[in-house]
C-alpha cells in the first residue's frame, strides 16, 4: 500500500510548545509512517548531482574523522569501507516532492518556520560524532537502528576538539540514551549535545530542520527594504528644552533621533521584507544548494495511489506564504486577481490540493494564474 510520509505528535500540539519546544527533547515512539521513499540507491543519486548539497563523514570515537563534501561520483561509493560512514544529504524535500510532503505533518508550527529535510545513510558504526546545533530538529528513524546518547546544553563558548570543518565536542558527558527503531522520532532544541550511532547498515534518519534567521540578517532585510525609495526626511526638533549638558547628547535627544530614525520602519514595509525573506527558499552554504536547473521528476504515481482526492501538489522546491497582499513565491510577490482572494492562503497553508476545494478558493483569473505556475513547474498536475 502506498502511503505519505507521516508524523504525529504524541501530545497536544500547544503542551508541545509550551514544554518542549526550544526547551527540552521529546522521545515519540512509533510516531512517523510513509518513510520508504527514497531508497538508498535514489539517495546516493542525489548525491551525485551537481547543486545538490551532501557530505560523507567518515569517522568513530577512536578513529580519526574525515569529512568530504560533494557531489560524489559512483567510484567514492564503491571504495567506502564496510563500516563508520554516514552520507548526509540536504535538503531531500527540495528535490523529491513526495518527502516534501511529511512537512504537512508540522502545521502545529508557521510554514516560514520550516527550512529543510535532510537525510542521512549510514552503515554500521556510522555517525557524524557527538556536536550539538544551532536549529530545532526532528530526528525521525525511517530504517534501521540507531542509538541516540544527549549530553548537556552547549554554547559557544563549549570545547571542541580540534577539526577545522566538523565542529565535534571534546567531551560529551551522557545525560540520556534512547535506541530508536523505524518510526521512532526524536526532537533536538537547539544547543543540545547529541550523537546518533548507526547500529546496523541501512540506518535511514529524516532530520527535519527549522529556519531561524540571524538577527542581524533580519535587521538588515528591513532596513534595505524600509530605504527603498524614501523620500529623504530630515530630523526635526520643534518645542525642544534647554540643553542640560552643554556639550554633549542628552538622553532626550538620543530617543528622539533613534525614534526618528526607527519611524522608517513601517509596518506595512517590515512586513514586505520579512514575507519576502522567509519565502525564499533555502540558501546553502557555498556548496549549494542551487535548484535552479534541478528539475526532479514528481513520483505523481505514488502520491496519486496515497491521496486519492489529491489533484495537484506542491513541487517541493517551492516556497510559499500568503498574506492580504496576495502570495509569496520563493521571495517573489503576487497578487492575487479580485476573483481569487483565498487561494494564496489555501495554497501556502497545505501541500496537496483537491479539486472541489480550488475551485472554491480560485475564479476564472485565479486558475488561470495557477495553469501559469504549473507550466513554470511550481505545481504539478495529478490529473
Ligand atoms: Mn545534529
Amino acid at each position: 500500500m502506498s502511503t505519505l510520509p507521516r508524523f504525529t505528535l504524541p501530545l497536544p500540539a500547544a503542551d508541545f510548545l509550551r514544554d518542549y519546544w526550544q526547551r527540552k527533547p521529546l522521545l515519540a515512539r512509533a510516531s512517523a509512517t510513509g518513510l520508504a521513499i527514497p531508497d538508498p540507491d535514489t539517495l546516493a543519486g542525489l548525491a551525485l548531482e551537481e547543486g545538490v548539497e551532501s557530505r560523507l563523514i567518515m569517522g568513530a570515537q577512536d578513529s580519526p574523522w574525515t569529512l568530504r563534501h560533494g557531489p560524489f561520483d559512483e567510484d567514492d561509493f564503491r571504495t567506502l569501507p564496510e563500516q563508520n560512514w554516514t552520507l548526509l544529504v540536504q535538503s531531500v524535500d527540495y528535490c523529491l516532492t513526495e518527502v516534501s510532503l511529511l512537512l504537512d505533518s508540522f502545521d502545529f508550527l508557521p510554514p516560514w518556520r520550516l527550512e529543510d529535510i535532510m537525510i542521512s545513510y549510514a552503515v554500521r558504526g556510522g555517525s557524524v560524532g557527538p556536536h550539538f546545533d544551532q536549529y530545532d530538529v526532528f530526528l525521525i528513524q525511517a530504517s534501521g537502528q540507531r542509538r541516540w546518547q544527549l549530553g548537556p546544553a552547549c554554547d559557544a563558548d563549549t570545547p571542541l576538539q580540534p577539526h577545522d570543518s566538523l565542529r565535534l565536542l571534546a567531551d560529551m558527558p551522557v545525560q540520556e540514551e534512547h535506541l530508536l527503531g523505524p518510526g521512532d522520532v526524536l526532537y533536538i532544541p537547539p544547543g543540545v549535545a547529541h550523537w546518533g550511532i548507526a547500529e546496523d547498515d541501512d540506518c535511514v534518519t529524516w532530520s527535519v530542520g527549522f529556519r531561524a534567521p540571524r538577527r542581524a540578517d533580519l535587521l538588515a532585510r528591513l532596513t534595505d527594504e524600509c530605504l527603498a525609495d524614501m523620500p529623504e526626511t530630515l530630523f526635526t526638533d520643534p518645542g525642544r528644552d534647554l540643553p542640560q549638558d552643554a556639550a554633549g547628547l542628552s538622553d532626550a535627544d538620543v530617543q528622539a533621533l533613534t525614534e526618528q530614525a526607527l519611524s522608517l520602519l513601517t509596518p506595512e514595509r517590515t512586513r514586505r521584507a520579512l514575507m519576502q525573506l522567509l519565502s525564499e527558499p533555502r540558501q546553502g552554504n557555498q556548496n549549494g544548494p542551487d535548484f535552479a536547473g534541478l528539475d526532479f521528476e514528481v513520483d505523481t504515481g505514488h502520491i496519486r495511489a496515497a491521496a486519492p482526492h489529491a489533484t495537484l501538489v506542491r513541487r517541493g522546491s517551492t516556497r510559499l506564504l500568503a498574506d492580504a497582499s496576495g502570495l509569496w513565491l520563493n521571495g517573489e510577490h503576487v497578487p492575487l486577481p479580485d476573483d481569487s482572494r483565498g487561494l494564496g492562503t489555501y495554497l501556502a497553508s497545505r501541500r496537496l490540493y483537491d479539486a472541489p476545494s480550488l475551485a472554491q478558493h480560485a475564479g476564472e483569473a485565479g486558475m488561470e494564474l495557477l495553469n501559469e505556475w504549473i507550466e513554470q513547474g511550481f505545481f504539478v498536475s495529478l490529473e
